[in-house]
């Protein structure tokens, strides 16, 4: 399939992100040296947390959205611990996989530390055994060069980063995985309209309605299709490409699911509302269908992040059932 103007535009008149050659370099060498010691391989490339749209070409604004990077976190440890390696394409300063058990959960990370009886700093009684769980699962991962950690901030990063990416995964051809959770902005602001400086509170427009005084009235695009050409073009044939969806509002979300599936010709589409994500999500497959995966009631409290575990069991066994146990 041929790329549209749109996808050809957005290339050429957003300039490279400075990074991509070296995290082209870094992808290379980690896909070398996995194919390279493995001839069987999994590499998945799972993308995490939300891209910016800024307003201005020397950002001091910019649109953001609310994801945390929880969601790509927590399934990036699934897949190290199913044998893969990971990529993780996250937005800077978001959750990191191992990390995240700690980052955000105290108001600082001193809170897990106290000092022993001779002085020495040690982690609080109450945080050991989870602690060595998650060292070990990350020492592993760190001395089987097992996970590469690739920052973007912005939907142009984004892009740019996908689509190198996914063609350097070429090599792997069906032991590809693409697990797409990032909050990818549907808008954006083209170069040729964007302020280069801050812009200035002098300088926005009257409002239109009396007694409105003055506004910042912002015109964004959408930002052009890109799973189309990734499915057909960048990413390994016989990869298998995961997306993800999420709405607001419950009557839409599994139509659009479906649509997404449709207009795309992937392999999957994980469906999810705002308010429930944590618990529950739904899978919508070629052939229109649909199953839901929860995290059973009794235990949403304590588990957090269950659901992306079920999500890879889920996937793997195919289970009948609809709410998938955690115990199990
Ligand atoms: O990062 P997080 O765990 O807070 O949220 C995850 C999510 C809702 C961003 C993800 O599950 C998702 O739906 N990503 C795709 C969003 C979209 O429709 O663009």
């Amino acid at each position: 399939m041929i790329p549209d103007d749109s996808q050809s535009r957005y290339f050429t008149s957003n300039p490279t992100p400075k990074a991509l050659s070296k995290h082209e370099a870094l992808v290379r060498e980690f896909v070398d040296y996995h194919v390279s010691t493995n001839p069987n391989t999994r590499i998945a490339l799972v993308t995490s947390g939300g891209t910016t749209v800024p307003l201005e070409n020397q950002t001091v604004r910019f649109i953001d959205n609310f994801s945390a990077g929880t969601r790509g976190t927590t399934s990036a440890e699934y897949f190290l611990r199913e044998g893969y390696a990971v990529i993780f394409l996250h937005r800077q300063y978001s959750l990191l996989p191992y990390s995240r058990h700690f980052s955000h959960s105290t108001n600082c990370f001193l809170d897990f530390m106290d000092e022993s009886g001779d002085g020495e700093v040690v982690v609080r009684q109450e945080y050991q055994q989870k602690m060595r769980r998650v060292l070990e699962e990350y020492q592993y991962a760190k001395k089987n060069r097992l996970l590469l950690l690739l920052p973007f901030t912005t939907i142009t990063e984004y892009l740019f980063e996908l689509r190198s990416l996914a063609t350097l995964l070429q090599p792997l051809d069906s032991r590809a995985l693409f697990y797409l959770a990032a909050a990818v902005s549907d808008f954006f602001i083209p170069r040729e309209r964007m302020n280069e400086h801050k812009i200035q509170s002098s300088e926005v427009e009257n409002g239109k309605k009396s007694g409105d005084g003055k506004q910042l009235v912002v015109n964004l695009d959408p930002v052009p299709k890109f799973l189309t050409t990734l499915v057909s073009q960048w990413a390994p044939r016989g990869s298998m490409i995961v997306s993800f969806k999420l709405e607001t509002d419950p009557s839409l979300l599994v139509s659009k699911a479906e649509q997404a599936l449709e207009k795309y010709g992937h392999d999957l589409v994980i469906g999810n509302l705002l308010t429930t994500r944590k618990w529950e999500v739904v899978f919508v497959t070629k052939g229109g269908q649909e199953r839901w995966v929860r995290v059973p009631k009794a235990k949403r409290s304590r588990s957090v992040s269950g659901i992306e575990e079920l999500v890879g069991r889920a996937e793997k066994n195919k289970p009948s059932d609809e709410e998938v146990d955690l115990s199990g």
